[in-house]
């Protein structure tokens, strides 16, 4: 069988998920590893969920604060809130039962910028840790971590945790080894130095984590997939805007604004974001790299055309077919890409120093185009900020794609007012819809509006915007970014009251 324990001292630790479960004490602060679905802990956490409902059966309190990358699997995530184990969470979550139960107040969670959860452990801003639980896919002889399918805040949890439990998980693929990079040169201030990253592909860093052999209390052994989801095939919406935007691109390289090549991307998770990679490969930009978060489907096509030179992320995102084409090949494709700690991949120094080319999902935008990318109807969480923050303030570009109605046309994408904003409108330079684009650079709030209500609002919701708009021009308080506060907000409530958007 293949060994992935080649440091003897270390396999003498190797126990059940249950014993290592037992480790951890109610209240605990408890780093995990995982993001967008890759590379979570698959049998300490289902352990601890169960142990965790034992103990509320018995009558015993039993509650933990989970730090994890991102998002994780129903095995962790999933298990540990239908066991009503969780007390606080951070940061970006996409489990439905977790999402349930943040939004019915029984879970604290603090959405945060991916790239600062890192810095601010060290920082001492979020509390001490108590144990991390990590993923890996070998162990050293010489005691070092070969990372998995994503490395997250996994070094920051390994260094920081009083005491750490391991899950080696043989499913993942030894082949990963020699992917990552993990840098460990960040410092507090005032010792910061500059990050000696000037392209998508240099390597700074050492190929697995370091830990301290002492703090190791267990060892799991287990051979479980990552979470994997599939891809929807892109409709008509996602098409129509992976055609905007490919258009977009073709006219800023035209224009002399983007190299032929591009600049670096960075992509969101979703369909519509897989849709556009899909796009790129018969688009007419060769050599291209992407410094982004995670490695979606589309990347992996994109790396196979031979259109993609190098891919850098932070962790896979793919479908199950993609990663078992991943795994059958995974030698051919490891030297294009490279997973680096989330606090790199999403690192506001490096991406301004890129230049990258920032694409994410979006909840609503108004017509000034502040940007809602987590709250629905101004309070329900959806998902979280994510990696959307760290990329679109410090991009090249930044661009926000949405279909222009939702839950089958009875919201509006675009409304008065944004009920809650992540990006503010100078993070936003482009939003595009499936009805078109609106190229926002350099335009003030009223051309902004102009623009965003004739390109990007659906015809059905545009007469609205257009009425809302021209009132506001005339009874607003002010005429810089011109709204009628009595109103801005009424279409969200008109929805929570009569379930649409539309009069
Ligand atoms: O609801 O699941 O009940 O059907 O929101 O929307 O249209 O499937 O789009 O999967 O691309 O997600 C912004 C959430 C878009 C995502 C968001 C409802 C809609 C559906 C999902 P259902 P879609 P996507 C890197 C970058 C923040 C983090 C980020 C996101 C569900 O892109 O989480 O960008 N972004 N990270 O029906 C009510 C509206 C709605 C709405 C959509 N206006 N009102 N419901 N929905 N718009 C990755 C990481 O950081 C890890």
């Amino acid at each position: 069988m293949d060994r992935r324990i080649a440091s003897a001292t270390l396999e003498a630790k190797v126990t059940s998920a249950e014993e290592a479960a037992a480790l951890i004490p109610p209240g605990s602060t408890v780093g995990l590893s995982g993001f967008t679905g890759s590379g979570y802990p698959k049998a300490v956490p289902l352990a601890l969920a169960a142990r965790i409902e034992a103990e509320h059966q018995a009558g015993n309190p039993f509650r933990i604060r989970v730090w994890t990358g991102a998002s994780t699997g129903p095995e962790l995530d999933g298990a540990l809130a239908k066991a009503k184990g969780i007390e606080f969470r951070l940061p970006y979550n996409s489990d439905p039962v977790a999402r349930e139960q943040i939004n019915r107040a029984e879970m604290e969670y603090f959405d945060m910028h991916l790239s600062q959860v890192a810095p601010m452990a060290w920082q001492g801003f979020l509390g001490s840790l108590d144990i991390a639980v990590i993923e890996v896919t070998g162990i050293r002889e010489d005691g070092t971590l070969i990372p998995s399918s994503s490395v997250g805040n996994n070094k920051t949890w390994l260094d920081r945790a009083e005491k750490v439990i391991l899950e080696v998980n043989r499913w993942q693929n030894a082949a990963l080894e020699g992917m990552h990079d993990i840098y460990y040169g960040t410092a507090l201030p005032p010792n910061r130095v500059p990050i000696p990253l000037v392209r998508p592909d240099d390597r700074i860093g050492e190929t697995g984590f370091r830990c301290d052999p002492d703090k190791i209390v267990a060892i799991v052994e287990t051979e479980a997939p990552d979470r994997n989801l599939p891809f929807n095939p892109p409709d008509d919406a996602a098409r129509a805007i992976a055609g905007h935007l490919l258009d977009f691109l073709s006219h800023e390289v035209a224009r002399g604004r983007l190299p032929a090549s591009l600049l670096p991307i960075q992509s969101g998770v979703g369909n519509i974001a897989n849709a556009v990679l899909t796009g790129l490969v018969e688009a007419p930009f060769d050599d291209m790299t992407a410094y982004t978060e995670v490695i979606q489907d589309g990347m992996l096509d994109l790396l196979k055309s031979g259109k993609l030179r190098i891919a850098s992320a932070t962790s896979f995102s793919l479908s199950p077919e993609a990663a078992a084409e991943l795994n059958a090949d995974m030698p051919r494709f490891r030297d294009r890409m490279i997973l680096r700690p989330q606090e790199i991949s999403n690192h506001p120094e490096l991406i301004r120093r890129l230049g990258c080319i920032a694409m994410n999902g979006l909840i609503e935008a108004d017509i000034y185009g502040n940007v809602n990318s987590t709250h629905i109807m101004g309070s329900r969480i959806q998902n979280g900020i994510g990696g959307s923050g760290d990329f679109a303030r410090n991009a090249y570009v930044s661009i926000f794609m949405t279909p222009s109605t939702a839950k089958g046309g009875k919201i509006s994408a675009i409304v008065p007012q944004a009920s809650h904003v992540d990006h503010i409108m100078q993070d936003v330079m482009v939003i595009v819809t499936e009805q078109g684009l609106a190229d926002l650079r350099g335009l003030s709030p009223k051309e902004r509006a102009k623009l965003i209500i004739a390109n990007c609002a659906h015809p059905d919701y545009r007469p609205m915007l257009a009425d809302y708009y021209r009132r506001a021009r005339e009874g607003s308080y002010g005429q810089q970014s011109p709204s009628l506060l009595k109103e801005a907000l009424s279409w969200h409530q008109r929805f929570i009251d009569i379930g649409t958007m539309m009069v």
